[in-house]
C-alpha cells in the first residue's frame, strides 16, 4: 500500500509538540474519553468526490490538481486506481469509513444499464479491497443533480420520465450501499428546489418527493437496508430555494409524511450556516427531535455567500458540535469530511494536510467538549435558569393541566412579575474560553 503516495507515512499520533507534518497532534485514536475511545466518538469518513475526483475546477479556471492516479480519467481503469489510492489514503490516516455518490465510482454512461454494469463491476473490486480492512461504508448517495435531465429536480422534477432515472438511480445506489455495508443512505436535495415561483408547483413537487422517499424506504428495508435514510438539510446552491432548506424544515418533512420512523438528519456545517444558523443550532434541532444521524464535518467561510466545502480548522465550533454529539449519546453515523482543499493547495501532501487538520481540529474539539462537561458550570447554569419550573405554579404548568384562567388569576394576584434572571451569556462565554485556553 504505497504505490499513490509512496512519500507519505502512515500518519500517527505525536503529541501536541510534535513538529512533524504528518503526524497527529491531537487526534489519539486509542484515548479514552469519556469512558469510549477517541476512534469509537469520531468515525472518520473520506468523501469519495471531493477526495478521489475534484481537482481544483472553479467557475473561474480549471483543474489545479491531478488526480488521474496514473490512470486514463473516465476509464474503468482510472476508477479503479481511484479505490485503489482512496484505500492507501484512508488506511495511512487510519479512517475507517467513506461515502460515495453513484458516479464518483464510475463514469456515467449514455445508457443507464451500462453504468448500473460499471457500477456493479467497481462495487465488486471495491469489496475485494475492504477484505482484510476495517474499512467499510459509511454512507451511500445518488447524485441526482449534476445530470442535464435533473435541471428541475429529481424527486421534484415536471418530467416522469426524470422521476423514474431518479428511481432508478436510487435504487442501484441502495444495493451498492447495502453490499457495502453502508450505515446510512442519504438524500441531499440539491436540485429540489425552485428558481421562480412563477413556474413552479411546490405542493405537487413535495408530495413527488414524498412519495419517491416512500418507496426508497420501502425497496431499501426489502433488501436488507436496516441504516439509517438522512436528510441533508441546504437552504440554497444550486437552487435559490431548496425545500430542505434546514433541519427544522426537513423534519416538519418528515413528519409531514410519515417519514420520520426511517430518517434522521446529516448536518453539514457549511449548510448551516448558508441557512442562517449556526452548525450547533442545526445539531440541536436535530438531536431534540432525536434525528441526530451523521455529519458532514466542514466549515463555511462567513464573508463569502457559497458553500466553500472547507477542511474544519475552527476549534470552537468543533468544541460546541462535540457538545452537543456527546449530549446526545453520539452519532448512529460518523463524520464524513465533506471538504475539498483550497484551488492552491494542489499536491498529494496536501491532501493529507486538510484530512490532518480536520482529524486534530475534532479530536480538540471532543477533547475539551469533555472538558466543559466534567466543568459543569453549564449545565447547572442552564438547569438553575429554569428551575422556576420546580415550584407549585411550574409544576402544574409542566403538568399540562393549567388553564390559561389559573394563569391569569395567578399572575393578577402576583400583581407584579419580577425579571426572569440574567442569562448571563458574557459570564458562560469567559468559562468557555478557559476550558478551551486554560
Ligand atoms: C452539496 C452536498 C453534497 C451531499 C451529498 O452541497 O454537501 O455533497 O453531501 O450529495
Ligand atoms: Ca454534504
Ligand atoms: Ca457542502
Amino acid at each position: 500500500m504505497n504505490t499513490y503516495f509512496p512519500d507519505i507515512p502512515t500518519v500517527k499520533y505525536e503529541g501536541k509538540d510534535s513538529k512533524n507534518p504528518f503526524a497527529f497532534r491531537y487526534y489519539d485514536p486509542e484515548r479514552v474519553i469519556l469512558g469510549k475511545k477517541m476512534k469509537e466518538h469520531l468515525p472518520f469518513a473520506m468523501a469519495w468526490w471531493h477526495n478521489l475526483c475534484a481537482a481544483g475546477t472553479d467557475m473561474f479556471g480549471r483543474d489545479t490538481a491531478d488526480k488521474s492516479f496514473g490512470a486514463e480519467k473516465g476509464t474503468m481503469e482510472h476508477a479503479k486506481a481511484k479505490v485503489d489510492a482512496g484505500f492507501e489514503f484512508m488506511q495511512k490516516l487510519g479512517i475507517e469509513y467513506f461515502c460515495f455518490h453513484d458516479v464518483d465510482l464510475v463514469p456515467e454512461a449514455d445508457d443507464i444499464n451500462e453504468t448500473n454494469r460499471r457500477l456493479d463491476e467497481i462495487s465488486d473490486y471495491i469489496l475485494e479491497k475492504m477484505n482484510g480492512t476495517n474499512i467499510k461504508c459509511l454512507w451511500g448517495t445518488a447524485n441526482m443533480f449534476s445530470n442535464p435531465r435533473f435541471m428541475n429536480g429529481a424527486g421534484s422534477t415536471n418530467s416522469a420520465e426524470v422521476y423514474c432515472f431518479a428511481a432508478a438511480q436510487i435504487k442501484k445506489a441502495l444495493e451498492l450501499t447495502v453490499k457495502l455495508g453502508g450505515k446510512g443512505y442519504v438524500f441531499w436535495g440539491g436540485r429540489e428546489g425552485y428558481e421562480t415561483l412563477l413556474n413552479t408547483d411546490v405542493k405537487f413537487e413535495q408530495e413527488n418527493i414524498a412519495r419517491l422517499m416512500k418507496m426508497a424506504v420501502s425497496y431499501g428495508r426489502s433488501i436488507g437496508f436496516e441504516g439509517d435514510f438522512y436528510i441533508e438539510p441546504k437552504p440554497k446552491e444550486p437552487m435559490k430555494h431548496q425545500y430542505d432548506f434546514d433541519a427544522a424544515t426537513a423534519i416538519g418533512f418528515v413528519k409531514q409524511y410519515g417519514l420520520d420512523k426511517d430518517f434522521k438528519m446529516n448536518i453539514e456545517a457549511n449548510h448551516a450556516t448558508l441557512a442562517g444558523h449556526t452548525f450547533q443550532h442545526e445539531l440541536r434541532i436535530s438531536a431534540i427531535n432525536g434525528m441526530l444521524g451523521s455529519i458532514d464535518a466542514n466549515q463555511g467561510d462567513l464573508l463569502l455567500g457559497w458553500d466553500t466545502d472547507e477542511f474544519p480548522s475552527d476549534v470552537y465550533n468543533a468544541t460546541m458540535c462535540m457538545y452537543e454529539v456527546i449530549k446526545a449519546g453520539g452519532l448512529t453515523g460518523g463524520f464524513n469530511f465533506d471538504a475539498k482543499n483550497r484551488r492552491a493547495s494542489y499536491t498529494t501532501e496536501d491532501m493529507f494536510h486538510g484530512f490532518i487538520l480536520g482529524m486534530d481540529t475534532f479530536a480538540l474539539g471532543l477533547i475539551k467538549a469533555a472538558k466543559i462537561m466534567e466543568d459543569g458550570r453549564l449545565d447547572e447554569f442552564v438547569k438553575a435558569k429554569y428551575s422556576s419550573f420546580d415550584s407549585e405554579i411550574g409544576r402544574k404548568i409542566l403538568s399540562g393541566d393549567a388553564t390559561l384562567e389559573e394563569l391569569s388569576d395567578y399572575a393578577c394576584t402576583m400583581k407584579k412579575a419580577e425579571l426572569p434572571g440574567s442569562g448571563r451569556q458574557e459570564y458562560l462565554e469567559s468559562i468557555v474560553n478557559s476550558v478551551l485556553f486554560g
